[in-house]
């Protein structure tokens, strides 16, 4: 069996999701290929060895321009925050690396655009991560959809609710700074609900109309102890820089009108993101917090009602690799299954999706979305297409693997 050497920038929540996967994807699918965990990167030397420790990595490196670079490295996995993740990506892809890089793909639709434009050209493929396509209930709910099981699509219904600054003495982490972030609650939560949208529909979103909120416009500064400066001129707290919420309207190509609602202020909600699709036939409701199941309505049912199928069974998108029916996975198994397919694209040579030109798409709605609630002016167009409109199949692979 052939290697896939990979080595990844970050260690946080996301380095250690992705990392999880790494190290049980070849436990659970058949692969053509294995996965090494060759060197995590992070800026703090004491604790990147740590993490490399804890998260089963064989080595560490406080230098993501010489990991990049490396010979013995095939992957580069992105796990920092936005505003690396353009400088990082391009490099990688430069040296010939294969690219899985966290979402949002980046931090504002310039940056985004370079990334799209250097994977079209790269002897690597690019992939980005949004997870959430990966959820087997979510995979099920697109193959229905494009099986006509719903009929047309009228409505898709989306909410992203979590809380966890709802307290203003919450401090002014990365996430809540435009030049870290790029933007909040939209950028971090209301781009996975756009993704799944795309994902589920197979249609694109070519229009919002939008708003866009910062309850809490000041907020203490980060203590050293949580790995953030405090302010060189003594302040104590800071501007949020960030929507904390953002909801909007839309138009999909197909036809369908759309509603979205992402907010880190919903009070009681950790996690919540629901989607729910409406159609000429009947409806389907994918609900994260209880992700093994389906929620599905067939107007030509014998006696209509929301029935639950409960996506356990091995012919549900990724299930038969796992246990027997009945017996549910969680959040985790997502990333799993992004692995699983990025290894597959990589070892057959096919473009991995969302591609970053998938992944432009969600910044082009994203940008949209944020000037319609800066502007205040109401409808705004998403600009169109990817920057490449290239899917590639890659006929003369690079050798993947070692
Ligand atoms: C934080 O809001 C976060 O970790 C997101 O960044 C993830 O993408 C989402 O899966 C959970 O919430």
């Amino acid at each position: 069996m052939s290697v896939l050497r990979v080595g990844m920038v970050g260690y946080a929540f996301m380095g250690a999701a992705h990392s999880q996967a790494w190290r049980a994807v070849n436990r659970v699918f058949d692969l053509p290929v294995r996965v090494e965990m060759t060197t995590v990167c992070g800026r703090d030397g004491d604790a990147v060895a740590a993490a490399a420790q804890r998260l089963g990595w064989q080595s560490h490196t406080t230098d993501w321009q010489t990991l990049v670079a490396r010979d013995d490295i095939d992957v580069i996995d992105i796990c920092t925050p936005g505003d690396s993740h353009a400088q990082i990506a391009l490099a990688a892809l430069a040296a010939g690396k294969h690219v899985l890089c966290e979402k949002p793909l980046a931090n504002s639709l310039t940056e985004a655009a370079a990334m799209v434009q250097a994977a079209a050209s790269a002897a690597g493929l690019a992939m980005c991560g949004f997870n959430y396509r990966r959820v087997p209930a979510a995979a099920l709910m697109r193959r229905m959809i494009a099986d006509g099981r719903i009929g047309q699509i009228r409505h898709v219904r989306a909410q992203y609710l979590q809380d966890w600054i709802v307290d203003p003495q919450f401090p002014l982490v990365w996430r809540l700074q435009k030049e870290k972030a790029g933007s909040g609650a939209l950028g971090d939560i209301g781009s996975h609900i756009v993704d799944l949208t795309q994902y589920v529909t197979g249609q694109r979103i070519t229009g919002v109309s939008a708003l866009t909120e910062t309850f809490v416009k000041e907020r203490p500064l980060p203590t050293a102890s949580r790995g953030l400066a405090a302010s060189r001129d003594g302040a104590s707290t800071g501007e949020v820089t960030v929507d904390d919420a953002a909801l909007f309207i839309a138009r999909l190509d197909g036809g369908a009108i759309a509603t979205y609602e992402a907010t880190r202020f919903a009070t009681g909600r950790k996690n919540a993101l629901r989607i729910e699709v409406n159609g000429s036939l009947g409806s389907l409701v994918f609900d994260l917090e209880r992700l093994n199941e389906l929620s599905y309505y067939d107007s030509a049912a014998a006696e209509p009602g929301f029935s639950t199928i409960l996506v356990t069974e091995p012919h549900h998108p990724y299930m038969d690799a796992w246990w027997p029916p009945g017996h549910i996975i969680g959040y985790e198994h997502s990333f799993t299954h992004q692995a699983r397919d990025f290894i597959e694209a990589i070892a057959t040579g096919t473009q991995p999706e969302p591609s970053f030109d998938d992944a432009y798409s969600v910044q082009l709605v994203l940008d949209a979305v944020q000037q319609s609630a800066s502007s205040g002016s109401g409808w705004t167009h998403v600009r169109g297409g990817a920057v490449s409109a290239v899917r590639r199949t890659v006929e003369a692979a690079p050798p993947p693997v070692s």
